[in-house]
């Protein structure tokens, strides 16, 4: 069919070609390439007044598509800026852009060739050169004036405490590093990198050891807002770049040198749905291309704006894989983002702490366990009071432990001793009762004492820790309150422990 309509059209271009040299051998040379002169001037004027108008009225359609315009104001606090940056160059340059079109097609329409007129050749002409250097050079320094005061502003690098956050571009995913809670990113050394290790982690700095990592593309990325982040941005393989558009960011990614942007959120991913979804005063929808469904396949699941999110590309040619480099982000306010991060694993303490490959397996207790697990104990004891439930109030020490048929604490168990006494100072109505437990293995009798010491010393610790012993009692159940069956070595390992009951608080 297509290629049928090839050679109708060739033969049409044939046709016609025949019928011109027909007509100019009948009217003479010149009167037929006269008339065709006129075609083409006029044919030319069409096209600049359907070109214009095609560009004003797609502007206009698609406005409320671009960014900086309709609902997609920008979602960060320099992202502004950078909009009105463009806005001020638009400013100067449609009017040239429209006037030099204008005058392109109008010249050939007004000077086409016609018997008799003869071109003016110009060959030079100060004054004229002057004015179209100087014009184009003024409004250049205004806008590249601007373009830096606003670049040097958004670029700044910050002083006031911030939120920093590592992407790193590999082929063909971001990988994202958290800092954890002492808020440092730890070391990395790019030959540590191998199938354990995908960043390269020096492990056995502290720094490193509480971060988060989170490289699978399904994971939402959230960032805080209000608050100052700083995304230290680098690649392990080639260029790529992270790019953000609703938060005007975007940066390269190079292999070896980090570089930086920072910004700061100022509209959560809630705000940004609520205002893509919003109604006029009919109560219907600003924009209806946000009301149509989600999935085209369920008319009755969530709308486009509601599922909304802010996206994470890279705006770099990578690679073939180059488009699934695509993570989503969400701005969630502070507090929300804080109980967030608290409840992220550091990718150390759940993959590498105590295997074949860790650096530290010979160190008993790393400071930064002991700060998570005092992070852990504060939760606990938090979600203890709060509870109704009396069997919730009581709560095992996980880290206590006593030399071997003796009373004596061994050295790692008074981290979390001192977690309880800062517990007990932070609630200073809080009385506790502690107590020590043992399996069903040996005399009843001397479990019971075992049980009792254990629990006394204890008690004798906290009181050497300045808790006053008024606000406390010990006893020891030897054997009498099992957890689990005794019969198995696991439920004796799990009956034979020292726990502490909320009493009043
Ligand atoms: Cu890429």
């Amino acid at each position: 069919m297509i290629f049928l309509c090839l050679i109708l059209i060739a033969i049409v271009v044939v046709q016609v070609g025949k019928v011109a040299e027909l007509a100019s051998s009948i009217r003479g040379e010149e009167e037929v390439q006269d008339a065709s002169n006129s075609f083409h001037a006029m044919f030319g004027m069409v096209f600049l007044v359907l070109f214009l108008v095609g560009c004003v009225v797609s502007a206009w359609m698609y406005k409320d598509s671009m960014l900086g315009y309709g609902p997609h104001t920008a979602a960060t606090e320099h992202g502004g800026a950078l909009d009105s940056l463009f806005n001020v160059t638009l400013l100067f340059t449609v009017p040239v852009f429209i006037a030099t079109h204008i005058a392109l097609f109008w010249f050939a329409y007004k000077y086409k060739a016609k018997e008799g007129r003869r071109v003016m050749f110009l060959a030079h002409d100060n004054k004229l050169e002057v004015i179209w250097t100087i014009i184009p050079a003024v409004v250049m320094c205004f806008l590249v004036m601007k373009g830096l005061v606003t670049w040097n502003k958004v670029m700044a690098d910050t002083d006031t405490p911030f939120v920093e956050i590592e992407a790193t571009g590999q082929q063909f995913a971001w990988i994202m590093r958290y800092p954890g809670d002492d808020g440092v990113l730890g070391t990395k050394n790019f030959r540590l990198i191998d199938g354990t290790n995908e960043l390269g982690m020096d492990w056995t700095d502290e720094k490193s050891q509480d971060d988060i990592i989170s490289s699978a593309a399904g994971e939402v990325v959230k960032v805080p807002l209000g608050k100052e982040v700083r995304v230290r941005i680098t690649a392990k393989d080639v260029l790529h770049n992270f790019d953000v558009p609703h938060f005007r960011v975007k940066m390269d990614a190079v292999p070896g040198i980090p570089s930086y942007f920072k910004f700061v959120p100022n509209t959560t991913t809630e705000e940004y749905r609520e205002r893509l979804g919003q109604l006029d005063k009919e109560g219907n929808p600003m924009y209806p291309e946000w009301h149509m469904p989600a999935d085209e396949d369920e008319p009755d699941g969530p709308k486009r704006y509601e599922a909304f999110h802010y996206e994470l590309a890279c705006a770099e040619l990578c690679g073939k894989g180059h488009y699934s480099m695509k993570r989503l982000i969400e701005v969630v306010p502070l507090e929300e983002w804080e109980e967030w991060m608290i409840n992220q694993k550091s990718y150390y303490f759940a993959n590498v702490r105590g295997k074949d490959f860790d650096p530290n397996k010979d160190t008993k207790v790393l400071p930064a366990e002991i700060r998570m697990r005092s992070k852990n104990f504060k939760k606990d004891i938090k979600t203890a009071l709060a509870s109704d439930d009396e069997a919730a109030k009581t709560l095992q020490f996980k880290y206590v432990n006593f030399v071997t048929g003796s009373s004596n604490l061994t050295p790692n168990s008074k981290y979390e001793l001192k977690d309880l006494v800062k517990a007990l100072e932070s609630y200073p109505k809080m009385n506790i009762e502690l107590a020590g437990h043992t399996d069903n293995v040996g005399d009843p009798t001397s479990n019971m004492t075992l049980s009792n010491d254990r629990a006394q010393t204890v008690f004798q610790f906290l009181v050497d820790q300045g808790v006053s012993s008024s606000r406390m009692t010990a006893v020891g159940y030897g054997d009498s309150k099992p957890m689990e069956s005794n019969d198995t070595a696991e439920g004796r390992a799990k009956n034979r422990r020292t726990e502490f009951t909320i009493k009043s608080n």
